[in-house]
This record gives structure tokens, C-alpha cells and sequence, in this order.
């Protein structure tokens, strides 16, 4: 490990665990440690490590054609994106690779329409953001961070972009003017810790943006895809935004798959050599993307994380008072802040892995905990348990 870690640019301070193999929900280190995966490759595992439905569909592809290039068309492009635009609701697909590379296209595209569509003077287009969000890495939304560790340092940065505080709508109202292209944000914002907006913020946003005419743009990489037992966050409220920004669980944990889904009449704005990748929309990723698509059809997953999310949530809940200060959740989706007395999240993080489940720390006391949807209930109770045995042995007060 030190060799490696010579080798390696120090841009993440891991846990000490090396995995080595991973089925489903548990993940096996190299000393042959079975360990619960409650981090499932931040959601882009919802449906376990291996699933044989996307192994199936990889592995088939693999040995079919991996890679044409945009500048022919392949087999398996345009079922992907019709079943996922069928799944979603919108008319169109931009297909992409990585979460920030599916963000990008997003504001590209809202600017585009912004000049193409609602008449904005051209270079003024406005993109109204919220603080603490976590959009990706690339210069660009690293210029709208509020994380000075994630932005500090890469300057100069990208103008057009004006911050609010988030869930709060008069904020938001106050900062929409004529050149306001679109709304950005997380309907759950996941890096910041779970934070989960004020009921009637998402409807707010939706009614604002349609009167002051500005695109609704909802950043669902992380919070999409059944994670929070609907197939999209901003289903809880009954909200529809105008472009949804997926990625993540759309690879099923194989390959990197992204996409922006919308509208004809705002994802028809780009037009050929306006943009493009030479990965995104490949064959391989189609067909994994595909799959992922038929798994969510069924709805299986979204219900288990509906049920299981309200077991993990009740024990969650049980914690508080005893070594936790506050459980934020929805689905199989939680934030969890630690008593800072007792423990950083890091620290908490660390004695899980010790007990056998890997967490993520975030922001200082919290940690998350988003196992993929395919959890069982036991497994649930294990987990928690694990946690309430942590925060004993650091002095936290038993429960019940
Ligand atoms: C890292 C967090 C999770 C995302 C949302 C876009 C992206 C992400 C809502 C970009 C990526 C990541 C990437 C990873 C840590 C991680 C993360 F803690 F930072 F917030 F998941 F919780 N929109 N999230 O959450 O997608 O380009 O990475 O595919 O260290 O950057 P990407």
C-alpha cells in the first residue's frame, strides 16, 4: 500500500481497506475480510456489485462491439434512449460518460436555449445555483462550489453563475432576472450531507421557473434512479423538472454512463458539432444503460428502497440521543451526524470498517449511509447495530 500510495496523486485520503472482489451488497478485501458496502460506489451501485441481469448485458455486449464513435450509428444507442426517455418522460436523451460531463452539457444546453429560445442578449445568460452544492469537478462547476477545499486554487473561474441560499424561495425568487437561462440544483443535496429541502421548495422552484420562463434543471446523479424510492427525488413532491442530469447508477456500477434527459423543444437547441464525446453513447454503455433502464421498469427497486429505507430510518432514529444528533433520510439514502463529542464521521468511519461496514464520512460529524437498494432487512438491523456498538464503545449511552 505505501508503494502504491507513492505512486498515486494524493487527491483522496481512503479508508485502510483494499478490496479486491465484490458480489452484491458485500465487498471481500484482500486478507479475505467480508465487509457490508453502505457506500455502494456513492449510488452508482443501487443494484448491488454484479447484478447478473447488467453482467449478462455487459458481457454480451463485450463480445458484440464495444466502441463505434457518434460518427456512425450503433445498434444499441437508440433502444437505450428510448427506454430511457420512456422511463423518465421526456422526448429526448443526451448521452454522456461521467456525472460532471453530464452537468456540463446541462449548462451548455440552458445557455443555448437561453439565446436560441428565450431571447437572451447574447454572453449575459444567468444560471442560478445553490450554496453547499455538489455538481462534479471540472473547472466550470467548480466556479459555482461553495467548498473552498473543491474550489480554492483552480481559479480563474467560469462567470454566469449566481448562488442562492438552498430551500430558500425568495432567495431564489429574488435572484431570477430576463437573462436567467436556469435553475440548477440537487432535489436532495447529497455531498452537503442529505440535506433535504423544505417541503414546497421543489413545487416553488417548479412554479417559479415556469412563470419567469427559466429552466428547472435537477441534478439527479446522485438522488435518481430509485435511491430514495422513487425513481427520481423530485417525484416525492410531485415535481417535473425540465432536463433531468443522470449518471452514476445509469452505468450499474460497470461503466461510466451519464445523460441528460429532456424535451424536444429544449434538448433540440444542440445541433451536430455543437457537442459530443467520443465515448459517450457507445455500445457497451448502451447496453448496460439499457438494462439498468429494464431494472427500474419493474419498480422493484424503488419499492424495496421505500420499505427497507423506513426500517433503516425507525433504527436510525433510535440512535438520536445516544451518541447521534440528527438523522436526515429519504429511501435507503441517510445522512447521520455523530455527536461531534464523541467522534468525527471519519473516526465513525473508521471503527464501521473495523465492525465490518463501509461508510463515507462527509462534512466534519456526518456520515451516509446508502447501501444498494438490494439490502435486506437483517442486513439493515446489522448495520445499525454495528453503529450503535461504535458509539457505545465511545461512551455514547445504550439505547432502549
Ligand atoms: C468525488 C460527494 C457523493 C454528484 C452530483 C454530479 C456529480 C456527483 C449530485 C459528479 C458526484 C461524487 C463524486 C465523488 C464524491 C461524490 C459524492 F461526496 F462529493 F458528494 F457521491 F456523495 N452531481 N459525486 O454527487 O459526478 O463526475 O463524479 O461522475 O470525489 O468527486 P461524476
Amino acid at each position: 500500500m505505501a508503494l502504491a500510495d507513492a505512486v498515486m496523486a494524493h487527491n483522496y485520503h481512503p479508508l485502510p481497506v483494499v478490496i479486491a472482489e465484490a458480489k452484491d451488497v458485500w465487498v471481500t478485501d484482500v486478507e479475505g475480510r467480508r465487509l457490508l458496502d453502505c457506500l455502494a460506489g456513492y449510488s452508482a451501485l443501487n443494484f448491488g456489485h454484479g447484478h447478473p441481469a447488467l453482467l449478462a448485458a455487459a458481457h454480451e455486449q463485450l463480445d458484440r462491439a464495444t466502441l463505434t464513435s457518434r460518427a456512425f450509428h450503433n445498434d444499441r444507442l437508440a433502444p437505450f434512449c428510448e427506454a430511457l426517455a420512456r422511463l423518465v418522460g421526456k422526448d429526448q436523451v443526451l448521452p454522456m460518460n461521467t456525472g460532471a460531463e453530464a452537468v456540463e452539457t446541462a449548462i451548455k444546453v440552458a445557455r443555448k436555449w437561453a439565446y436560441d429560445v428565450k431571447g437572451v442578449p447574447a454572453g449575459r445568460a444567468k444560471i442560478i445555483v445553490a450554496a453547499e452544492n455538489f455538481h462534479g469537478r471540472t473547472t466550470t462547476i467548480v466556479s459555482f462550489s461553495t467548498d473552498p477545499v473543491a474550489r480554492d486554487g483552480f481559479g480563474p473561474y467560469t462567470p454566469g453563475f449566481e448562488t442562492v441560499p438552498y430551500g430558500d424561495l425568495a432567495a431564489l425568487e429574488a435572484a431570477v432576472d430576463d437573462d436567467t437561462a436556469a435553475v440548477l440544483i440537487e432535489p436532495i443535496q447529497g455531498e452537503a450531507g442529505v440535506i433535504i429541502p423544505p417541503e414546497g421548495y421543489l413545487p416553488g422552484v417548479r412554479e417559479l421557473c415556469t412563470r419567469r420562463r427559466v429552466l428547472f434543471v435537477a441534478d439527479e446523479i446522485q438522488s435518481g434512479l430509485g435511491r430514495t424510492g422513487e425513481t427520481f427525488a423530485c417525484a416525492h413532491e410531485g415535481v417535473v423538472p425540465d432536463m433531468y442530469i443522470l449518471g452514476k447508477a445509469l452505468g450499474g456500477g460497470i461503466v461510466p454512463v451519464s445523460a441528460v434527459v429532456a424535451d424536444r423543444d429544449v434538448l433540440g437547441v444542440i445541433q451536430p458539432g455543437n457537442h459530443g464525446s467520443t465515448f459517450g453513447g457507445n455500445p457497451l454503455a448502451a447496453a448496460v444503460g439499457h438494462a439498468v433502464v429494464r431494472l427500474l421498469e419493474t419498480g422493484e427497486y424503488q419499492q424495496r428502497a421505500t420499505q427497507l429505507g423506513s426500517r433503516l430510518r425507525e433504527r436510525l432514529d433510535q440512535l438520536v440521543g445516544h451518541g447521534v444528533v440528527a438523522v436526515r433520510s429519504r429511501g435507503l439514502w441517510a445522512g447521520v451526524d455523530i455527536d461531534p463529542e464523541l467522534m468525527s464521521g471519519r473516526e465513525a468511519s473508521e471503527q464501521l470498517l473495523d465492525r465490518g461496514v463501509l461508510v463515507k464520512d462527509t462534512h466534519g460529524s456526518t456520515i451516509r449511509i446508502a447501501p444498494p437498494l438490494s439490502i435486506e432487512a437483517e442486513q439493515v438491523d446489522w448495520l445499525v447495530d454495528q453503529l450503535a456498538d461504535v458509539l457505545e464503545a465511545a461512551g455514547a449511552t445504550r439505547t432502549q
